[in-house]
């Protein structure tokens, strides 16, 4: 009587099967990105700094400087959603206070 299972050693016909390595690829990483401007006032964005990328006020104006000095600086690195919603919520608030000051995001 042979009631094994098809798989079971004694029914191997010398079929090596190769299992398929799952797919398993990181999702990308964005970095939210500050851009400099001559217009918006320095402890404004100093409090943009602490509101949405919660940084202490001596973290929020280091990169507020080095965004002044050098043109742009990285605020944070998020996944896509997050990323996404933190641009759209600096924007806003920036054009609520009709500020100029921009943020955008881009693929690490
Ligand atoms: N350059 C602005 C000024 O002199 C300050 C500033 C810093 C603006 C960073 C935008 O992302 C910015 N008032």
């Amino acid at each position: 009587m042979s009631q094994e299972h098809p798989d079971s050693p004694d029914q191997d016909r010398g079929l090596i099967v190769d299992p398929a390595q799952p797919e398993l690829k990181r999702p990308p990483l964005y970095k939210v990105i500050l851009l400099n401007d001559d217009y918006t006032p320095m402890d404004f964005v100093v409090r943009i700094l602490e509101h949405f990328f919660t940084m202490n006020r001596e973290k929020a104006t280091q990169v507020m400087l080095h965004v002044h000095t050098r043109g742009r600086g990285v605020c944070g690195v998020y996944s896509h959603d997050i990323a996404e919603t933190k641009v759209a919520q600096v924007n806003e608030f920036s054009r609520r206070h009709q500020h100029p000051l921009l943020c955008t995001m881009e693929e690490v």
